[in-house]
């Protein structure tokens, strides 16, 4: 009987793998065994996304309506003002959002006024008492600090895949380059977010391989998002059959057993669950979501729909300022 949930820095592709593959039944009981270890299992967190900066995106992420690479009808958009920016985020905070995460379709972040006008951001995303997240692509370990300085609660910047089916998705950057990004938010002391997608043509083997690869890290990332792949008309990803809702419970209760303490995010993709099947995202260890209609470029159940979900789901929003 395994009753020890402290965390574990020594997971194997293959021993996830198993834990993956257990009767379901087993396997979320196990998950919310971990989960009750750390977590209040009524609450969620509800997290708003902002793209404050779409489209044109040199980088090749074959997923990806942003990318350059690809014709979709996502409208180009230079980097907003920090007015408006910060309008957003209060908003958010009305709707009862704890954390406000603003995405940038960047390679990386550049010095100069665009990433000086992304810092003034993050202080006033701080000052309204909110959370605050930015994935901006890659970053410098002193550019990390600066957003640190800014008062940064986490940064955002996702594995996607395993290391072996990572070239088959992105040719632009390397899974390196991923690493040391984030090892770069790491020593700055901003927590890291990090997770991925399913349903992108990967393995299970994969699925379990990219979760091995971030419950090794010490610490584990504070918060692992878990994507079901929103295929957009335009990427190459556009016609992959959609994923059995199924499988997203049992990546989350793998990556909630694998890192007990962190924040598990069920992500992109609830356009396409039922609220069952939510609630068994739940079960199985998800304790946040993003709220709003709008991911960052594609549709996600509004708040009304949510505020009907949590009802009848018996679950509390986290409350801001904690
Ligand atoms: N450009 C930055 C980067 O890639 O780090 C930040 C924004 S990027 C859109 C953030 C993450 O959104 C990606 O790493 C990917 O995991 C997720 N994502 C993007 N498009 C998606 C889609 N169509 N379906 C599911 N997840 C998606
Ligand atoms: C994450 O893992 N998922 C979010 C957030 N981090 C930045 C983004 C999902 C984007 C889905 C496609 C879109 O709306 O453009
Ligand atoms: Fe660019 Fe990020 Fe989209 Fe990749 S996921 S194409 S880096 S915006």
């Amino acid at each position: 009987m395994m009753t020890d949930t402290s965390p574990r820095h020594d997971w194997t592709a293959g021993e996830l793998r198993e834990i993956y593959e257990l009767p379901i039944t087993e396997l979320v009981f196990r998950a919310q065994s971990a989960h009750r270890e750390f977590h209040d299992p009524a609450k969620v967190q509800k997290c708003t996304l902002l793209s404050i900066k779409t489209g044109a995106c040199p980088e090749d992420c074959a997923y990806c309506p942003q990318s350059a690479h690809y014709q979709t009808s996502v409208e180009k958009e230079a980097l907003l003002e920090v007015a408006d920016v910060l309008g957003a985020a209060q908003d958010a905070k009305a709707s009862g959002s704890s954390r406000f995460c603003m995405g940038a379709a960047w390679r990386q972040v550049r010095d100069g006024d665009q990433f000086e006008r992304v810092l003034e951001m993050v202080r006033g995303v701080r000052a309204l008492g909110l959370e605050a997240c930015c994935t901006l692509g890659m970053v410098t370990e002193v550019q990390a600090q600066r957003l640190a300085e800014a008062g940064l609660t986490a940064y955002n910047h996702n594995l996607d895949t395993s290391p072996e089916y990572y070239g088959e998705i992105i040719t632009t950057r390397t899974y390196e380059e991923r690493l040391t990004t984030l090892a770069n938010v790491r020593k700055a002391g901003v927590t890291v977010c990090s997770g991925g997608i399913i349903g992108m043509g990967e393995s299970i083997q994969d699925r379990a391989a990219m979760l091995a690869v971030l419950a090794t890290q010490n610490p584990h990332p504070e918060s692992v998002p878990v994507n079901a792949l929103v295929p957009v008309e335009g990427t190459p990803l556009a016609g992959q059959p959609p994923i059995d809702p199924l499988e997203l419970v049992r990546m989350i209760a793998t990556a909630r057993i694998a890192m007990p303490k962190s924040r598990v995010r069920l992500s992109a993709g609830r356009m396409s669950l039922s609220d069952e099947a939510q609630a068994l995202c739940f079960l199985a260890g998800a304790n946040s979501i993003f709220a709003g209609d709008k991911l960052l470029t594609t549709p996600n159940p509004g708040e009304d729909r949510d505020q009907a979900l949590f009802e009848k789901l018996g679950l509390e929003a986290e409350p801001v300022g904690v």
